[in-house]
């Protein structure tokens, strides 16, 4: 009894919700309905119903329309176009039923993220190869790569340098279209999300530096193909090797350990020339399944500034000139190393991992139109010779070339273009301190 006294209490046609029975003739509290003349003119029960989906009620009895609303409610009356005919729409009644989708929605939406995230698990994994961990193959070498990716181009290089086949996998990065590298398929293979994974018989190997190593030391032509067998080398090679390595969670935070950590900060301006085409709701995929949800989230405000506001972005100017200056601590090093030598290469006439590790550096420069901050003329001449002798090699093209995205060509293109129209962005690109201005 006291249930449904306070049912009929909620359904009052002065609350929201008796209105909104009401309105829809939903069976409302009884005697109600009795006190309301508008009631009193609707057809009776089993007789002629207008169609509930309408959501509307003409205004056929305006006045009984008022009297079933709450005194303060407010009808909206349009004109119907077609008919001529008035249409009252009750507010309230529109806003509860908005209030329930949402209510709805909500959960729903959670619910659904909740789930699939479960499904797409990601951490952070070891480096190296991995025995226990199983992969399904076709090939002996089978590679997880982008075209785009600094380390997958190591990687490739490498392979081509000791003449390695492979089954190849391309997986977009957000950069060249999609997060497909937090899909569920990819995800199996590496539950941190990145490329390049190098799987040799089945079993994955993580991180580029030593994918490089492994695939040196398991080539048919032996480990002295990129690997000296001084030990004394192999120092040196694993010291030039890491100061050109991507590494960490935060390479930005790197940059004075390794000229792989300013890649990124350099590349900030092609990211966002390139970022413009992706739609939206690609990268909400990352803020919602990346393991490191900085990272979509920079690309997001890259791609709500784009690249004509990217100098106004005072911490992404920053990392920019950071990046420069230590890209160039870095190279004044290799300089003083090729100085040095007696060879065309790291160490000396031996072509060893060390030089498979930079070539991925120069041809970034290249890909973000930035070398003649760098290389050319007076600057670092012996690097910009170094530079000169790594692409000629077949790897370059090989592991480069053939592999090259329209979407980075593109990027470039628009990056140039974008220099050419504004002074601004070109001295900050120059690496000259631009203050953010308000024009
Ligand atoms: N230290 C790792 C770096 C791996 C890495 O961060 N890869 C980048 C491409 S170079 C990637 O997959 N990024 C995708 C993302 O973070 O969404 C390696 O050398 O393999």
């Amino acid at each position: 009894m006291t249930r449904r006294r306070s049912w009929m209490y909620f359904a009052h046609p002065s609350s929201p919700i008796g209105s909104f029975l009401s309105w829809t003739k939903a069976p409302s509290a009884m005697p109600m309905r009795r006190e309301s003349p508008c009631f009193g003119t609707r057809p009776p029960r089993g007789g002629e119903r207008r169609p509930m989906s309408a959501r509307i009620r003409s205004a056929s009895c305006p006045q009984g329309i008022q009297r079933s609303l709450r005194p303060n409610s407010t009808p909206l009356r349009i004109k119907s176009p077609r008919t001529g005919r008035e249409i009252v729409l009750m507010i309230e009644s529109i806003l509860l039923f908005l209030a329930l989708a949402f209510a709805l929605t909500f959960p729903l939406a959670f619910g659904a993220w909740f789930w699939e995230s479960r499904k797409r698990k990601t951490h952070a994994v070891e480096s190296g190869f991995h025995e226990e961990l199983g992969i399904p193959f076709e090939q002996d070498f089978e590679l997880y790569h982008n075209a785009f990716s600094l380390c997958s181009k190591k990687v490739r290089v490498c392979l081509a340098e000791l003449n390695i086949d492979y089954a190849s996998h391309p997986i977009d990065l957000i950069e060249t279209g999609s997060y497909e590298n937090l899909s569920r398929h990819f995800l199996a293979v590496n539950p941190e999300g990145t490329v390049p994974v190098l799987v040799h018989r089945g079993h994955p190997i993580y991180e580029s530096h030593e994918q490089i190593r492994y695939a040196a030391n398991h080539a048919t032509r032996g480990a002295e193909a990129l690997v000296p067998e001084d030990p004394s080398l192999v120092v040196e090679m694993q010291l030039w090797v890491d100061r050109a390595s991507l590494t960490g969670d935060d390479p930005i935070a790197g940059m004075a350990s390794s000229a792989g950590n300013c890649i990124p900060g350099l590349t900030l301006p092609l990211f966002s020339a390139m970022i413009r085409d992706i739609p939206l709701h690609r990268i909400l995929v990352g803020l919602l399944f990346h393991r490191l949800r900085v990272r979509p989230a920079l690309f997001l405000t890259m791609k709500l500034a784009g690249l004509s506001r990217l100098r106004r972005l005072k911490p992404a100017v920053a990392i920019v000139e950071r990046s420069i200056q230590q890209m160039n601590t870095h190279l004044d090093a290799l300089e003083a190393k090729l100085d040095q030598g007696d060879g065309a290469w790291i160490l000396g006439d031996f072509f060893s991992l060390a030089d498979v590790s930079w070539v991925v550096i120069f041809d970034r420069m290249r890909e973000a139109d930035c070398t003649d901050l760098f290389l050319g003329g007076e600057l670092h001449p012996q690097v910009t010779a170094y530079r000169d002798r790594l692409f000629a090699r077949s790897s370059y093209a090989k592991g480069i070339w053939n592999h090259e995205h329209p979407a980075v060509r593109q990027g470039t293109q628009r990056l140039r273009d974008a220099k050419e129209a504004s002074p601004q962005l070109r001295a900050l690109l120059a690496g000259e301190s631009v203050r953010p201005q308000g024009n």
